[in-house]
């Protein structure tokens, strides 16, 4: 009876390790992912990557520009109708939440329409969330460099009903939260309250004040 018992217990247990495995590997399932375990296991994806870019000024930048800050970064275009407006809000609202320790945190927007976002828009644009908010564009091979690196996803859609029978474009609405070495952090999706993204920012920048 007891042998049983206990047969009985190993074999929920191997099932629950098995199920709660299977889970975990799903959840880091992706495309680029293969299918076996030990890849899944031992392969590192990686988001984020160098990148050459123009920022609002017209100046030059490169990721090696914001090492020694953290980097909260977001992928939009200046005539997104709502999407792009509320990420950036939120994340200033959560940059003000921290007050002087959001010093250590560089908000940046990378732009995935280049082609209406010169630098003279980007100027126009990032003025209007926090003030020291950096709006990058480039070319676009720049740009779609830079998104796959951050495994960012962009389509232009048209928009036949919209003003001027333009475009919209449709993208990734995470934030992203890159460490003081350039480094992916964490991602913040596009539900994340500015509260709760300013705790986990607390977080992760007291975690580097005490090394
Ligand atoms: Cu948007």
């Amino acid at each position: 009876m007891t042998r049983t018992k206990k047969t009985i217990a190993f074999t929920c247990m191997s099932i629950g390790i098995s199920i709660g495995m299977s889970i975990g590997l799903t959840s880091l399932s992706s495309p680029s992912f293969a299918d076996s375990k030990q890849t899944a296991t031992t392969q590192t994806v990686t988001t984020g990557g160098r990148f050459m870019l123009k920022d609002h000024t017209g100046r030059v930048r490169t990721d090696q520009d914001f090492q020694g800050k953290f980097m909260l970064l977001y992928f939009g275009y200046t005539y997104c109708p709502d999407i792009c407006p509320t990420s950036l809000q939120t994340m200033t609202h959560a940059l003000d939440l921290l007050g002087k320790d959001a010093d250590i945190i560089q908000p940046v927007f990378i732009s995935v329409d280049p082609e209406r976002d010169t630098v003279a828009v980007l100027r126009d644009y990032v003025g209007a969330f926090h003030p020291r908010l950096i709006g990058l564009t480039g070319s676009q091979v720049a740009i779609n460099s830079v998104a796959k690196k951050f495994r960012v996803k962009f389509a232009k859609v048209a928009d036949a009903g919209g003003i001027n029978d333009d475009y919209v474009v449709d993208h990734t609405s995470s934030v992203f939260l890159m460490g003081i070495d350039g480094k992916f952090v964490t991602r913040f999706s596009h539900a994340t309250t500015a509260k709760q993204m300013a705790a986990k920012l607390r977080e992760y920048t007291t975690k580097i004040k005490i090394k």
